[in-house]
């Protein structure tokens, strides 16, 4: 199959595209037709490198046979069953199969379809929470710059990244953000966690302060902000937001929708950089991204807390027609099966110095202004062009692709986060593409 330019009469026009500039696309589209290993085949028969594990989903890498039969058996065997007061036994393992890897006490988990519902129901989880310990002034919630948290009210209203949110009215009431974390004169060019910014967590101390404690209930941030440039914690912030939050009976809530599932090394950044959340969210890498789920993980301290009242109540008000989907479980499940044998959580540790190497050496080249890293994700920022932010950005992604590697780009910042089974010639061919992109654009 192959698609002209012109969008109205090659069957392009219907589809409305997620977070992308449309008109553009379809006037010169990539279209992915299939995938394997740690590449995508396009409409045009060329091989691309996968950067970026899709979309920071495809950690086992592509085209994986275990997922594909597992699904396919699946749906064959129940396609589908209620989750409201039924049950089918896949969730059950899949949900028990999740918590031996999850840090600390967080032994229960709430399946949703997405990173975007895995945040709204942590956020309605944190709120109802305070309110069934008799604390139900805790209702605000804070939130950073540039985080990203996906894209529904709640998400947004705690997200940080202005173009996500200025369109969509109001928003949540009673939200804060703290400040980013991302410092490039002082840290410029790191390997792997800043020195310079723990202090940043203590503005947490000043939000307190204005609003008091009893009327705060969550804090949420990513452990590392993706989407929002690849931003990674300065060395003992997320400790400090940790002991904060504790102090002060805040719950502290980690994303961990793209740094879960082996990303920065371990199965989850809480248990790489040592610091236990209340709540950890996930998706993506949760399947493989082979079937959308997502999942939430809570604290038994949290969990029990619902678990009172007359046995014939429901607990919590919240769930969704495909929570704990049979072949979601299913996809899930076999995923889980290929990171514990294949040990490649432990992976991206073994791998993580020679990607540093790799991508650290596009150091000096014309405009790069960062470099950041850490376990199998790095970016590299780019200066913007004068009064045009994010067109240099877009021109080193499309020559990289036109040259068989994707990277993401998100404005000036171009991000990699391969497959964790990346080899070192794949690395050798992502790095080296992207330097010849970087030297070819203006
Ligand atoms: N939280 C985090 C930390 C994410 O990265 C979501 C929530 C939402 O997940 P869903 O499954 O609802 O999309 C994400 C999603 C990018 C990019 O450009 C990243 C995401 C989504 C779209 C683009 O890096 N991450």
């Amino acid at each position: 199959m192959s698609f002209s330019s012109d969008a109205g009469k090659s069957g392009l026009d219907a589809f409305w595209m997620p977070f992308t500039a449309n008109r553009q696309f379809k006037a010169e589209p990539r279209m992915l037709t299939s995938a394997e290993g740690m590449y995508y085949t396009n409409d045009k028969g060329e091989k691309v490198l996968d950067g970026t594990a899709g979309l920071w989903c495809v950690n086992a890498g592509h085209g994986r046979r275990e997922i594909s039969e597992a699904v396919a058996r699946q749906v064959a065997q129940l396609d589908y069953a209620p989750p409201f007061q039924m049950g089918h036994p896949l969730a059950f393992e899949f949900a028990e199969r999740l918590t031996e890897h999850t840090p600390g006490n967080l032994n229960h988990v709430f399946f949703t379809n997405s990173g975007s519902e895995s945040v709204e129901t942590a956020l309605k989880i944190a709120i109802a929470y305070h309110r069934a310990r008799g604390e139900g002034t805790r209702q605000r919630l804070i939130g950073r710059e540039k985080g990203y948290h996906g894209v529904n009210f709640g998400g947004i209203s705690v997200g940080g990244i202005p173009n996500n949110r200025k369109v969509y009215g109001s928003l949540l009431n009673g939200v804060d953000h703290l400040p980013h974390t991302l410092n490039i004169k002082l840290n410029a060019f790191t390997k792997g966690l800043p020195e310079n910014g723990i202090e940043l967590a203590d503005e947490l101390e000043k939000i307190v302060a204005l609003h008091d404690a009893s009327n705060i209930a969550a804090v949420i941030v990513e452990p590392m902000s993706g989407s929002g440039g690849v931003i990674m914690p300065p060395k003992g912030y997320l400790r400090r937001l940790r002991e904060i939050t504790r102090r002060h009976g805040i719950l502290l809530i980690f994303d961990e929708v793209i740094t879960g599932f082996g990303r920065v090394g371990e199965a989850f950044a809480s248990t790489r950089w040592d610091v236990v959340p209340d709540i950890i969210t996930t998706a993506k890498g949760l399947t493989n991204g082979a079937i959308p789920m997502g999942a939430v993980f809570v604290s038994d301290e949290i969990h029990d807390t619902f678990m009172q009242g007359p046995e014939n109540m429901i607990e919590l008000f919240h769930g969704y027609t495909y929570s704990g989907h049979p072949v979601g479980a299913a996809a899930g499940l076999a995923t889980l099966d290929i990171y514990e044998r294949d040990g490649l959580f432990q992976r991206t540790i073994e791998m993580e110095s020679y990607f540093e190497e790799a991508v650290h050496s596009l150091k000096g080249l014309p405009n790069v202004i960062d470099i950041r890293n850490t376990g199998l994700v790095a970016a590299v920022e780019l200066a913007a062009r004068d009064g045009k932010p994010g067109a240099r950005g877009y021109e080193v992604f499309k020559n990289a692709y036109e040259h068989g590697v994707m990277v993401r780009c998100t404005m000036d910042i171009l991000a990699m986060s391969p497959p964790l089974i990346i080899e070192k010639p794949h690395i050798d061919q992502l790095v080296g593409t992207l330097e010849n992109a970087i030297r070819a654009t203006e």
